[in-house]
């Protein structure tokens, strides 16, 4: 999985960037993409490795891309769709939008209004899809000009640019253009920014720190969580023992981090499940809806061909019973066939025969 964070120049980007992918990084070059893998933390993967003591323990994945910043002003519509550009090769976006006063910090627009900004960055994503739209319907109708074999598929296609172009002009995103099944086929490989999950950060002062964590009914209509990134950055660099005694001191109550980590899972519709032995205890993401044989092959694809079954027990049993033993002593260790459809938090051990 692999999300692109995005957003108005100084809004504290890499900061976000830093606590999510564990601060392994510390020179951002200017005007560049940057990447950064992070294993995200899961205390029931640890839970699950203390029951096993397994050699390994293999954490779920996340690749973050820390985008330059955009540009305010003239300059921005000739330059914010190649920053852009490098945003359309994720599954998934975050934009963090500034809710921090510092002095010495430039504002793009020279006040904070977080709702402005959100609404600002949407219109640059519609702009830079719209930008790619308009380029393909010229190059279109300039080959349908000329003799083809394939003139069918290239009416087929501007007649659904020219929809998807209705759609942008009205700044409404991509998914509401109304398309059918072939149609939505057909524009998959432009990867439209409108029609990315889109994920809010927002990035609040130090003195509303308190305030941090998960926030329903905001002003972007998107999911949002409230971080104070450079308290958190400093909080990581921070040894685990003094964690405690600095957070209070600041006020604040938990961590965004991991909440932002959930959100983003949450948004992409991934589910999470674990397999356990001696050898490794892992997490592995696969898309909501996947049943257990596509499940397997995220770990083997030998597996998924010689599925017979899925041995499963549920985190929550695991937890409340305390070890494999019990839970299949209480009759909650499960065998499910190859329709079983996998949930968040199952610990699967598949069965098969190749
Ligand atoms: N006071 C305060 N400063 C912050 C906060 N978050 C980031 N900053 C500061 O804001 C400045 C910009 O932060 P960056 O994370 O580099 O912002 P960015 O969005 O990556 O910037 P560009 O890549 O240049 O667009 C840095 O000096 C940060 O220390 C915050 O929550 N509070
Ligand atoms: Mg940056």
């Amino acid at each position: 999985m692999r999300l692109g964070i995005c957003g108005w120049s100084q809004s504290g980007k890499s900061t976000v960037f830093d606590v999510l992918s564990g601060g392994q990084v510390h020179d951002h070059p200017s005007g560049r993409a940057l990447t950064g893998v992070a294993h995200v933390e899961d205390d029931r993967l640890d839970f699950i490795a203390s029951l096993f003591s397994p050699k390994r323990v293999t954490r779920a994945a996340v690749e973050y891309l820390d985008l330059p910043g955009l540009v305010a002003g003239p300059r921005s519509q000739e330059a914010n769709p190649g920053i852009l550009a490098d945003a359309r090769q994720t599954d998934g976006l975050i934009a963090v939008i500034r809710d921090f006063a510092a002095t010495t910090v430039a504002l793009p627009f020279g006040d904070i209004d977080p709702a402005r900004d959100f609404e600002r960055l949407w219109d640059e994503l519609i702009f830079a899809d719209l930008e790619m739209t308009e380029r393909r319907i010229d190059r279109l109708h300039k080959d349908m000009k000329r003799p083809s074999a394939n003139r069918d598929d290239q009416a087929a296609e501007l007649a659904c640019l020219l929809k998807v172009r209705e759609c942008l002009e009205e700044t409404r995103a991509i998914s509401e253009a109304d398309l059918g099944a072939a149609e939505s086929m057909m524009i998959r490989g432009f990867r439209f920014l409108s029609e990315k999950p889109l994920m809010v950060v927002l990035n609040v002062g130090e003195e509303a720190a308190a305030k941090v964590g998960v926030r329903a009914g905001d002003d972007f209509g998107r999911p949002t969580v409230a971080m104070c990134a450079r308290l958190e950055l400093e909080l990581d660099e921070l040894p685990e023992d003094e964690r405690g005694a600095f957070m209070e001191e600041m006020g604040l109550c938990c961590l965004a981090a991991g909440e932002v980590v959930s959100e983003a899972f949450r948004m992409l519709g991934l589910v999470t499940f674990f397999t356990c032995n001696e050898k490794e205890c892992r997490a592995w993401t696969v898309p909501e809806g996947t049943k257990a044989p596509a499940a397997a092959s995220a770990i083997h694809t030998d597996m998924e061909r010689g599925f017979i079954r899925a041995q499963v027990v549920s985190f929550e049993d695991l937890k409340e019973l305390g070890s494999i033993k019990e839970a299949r002593a209480h009759g909650r260790l499960r065998l499910e066939g190859k329709d079983y459809v996998v949930r968040e938090g199952d610990l699967i051990e598949f069965r098969f025969n190749v």
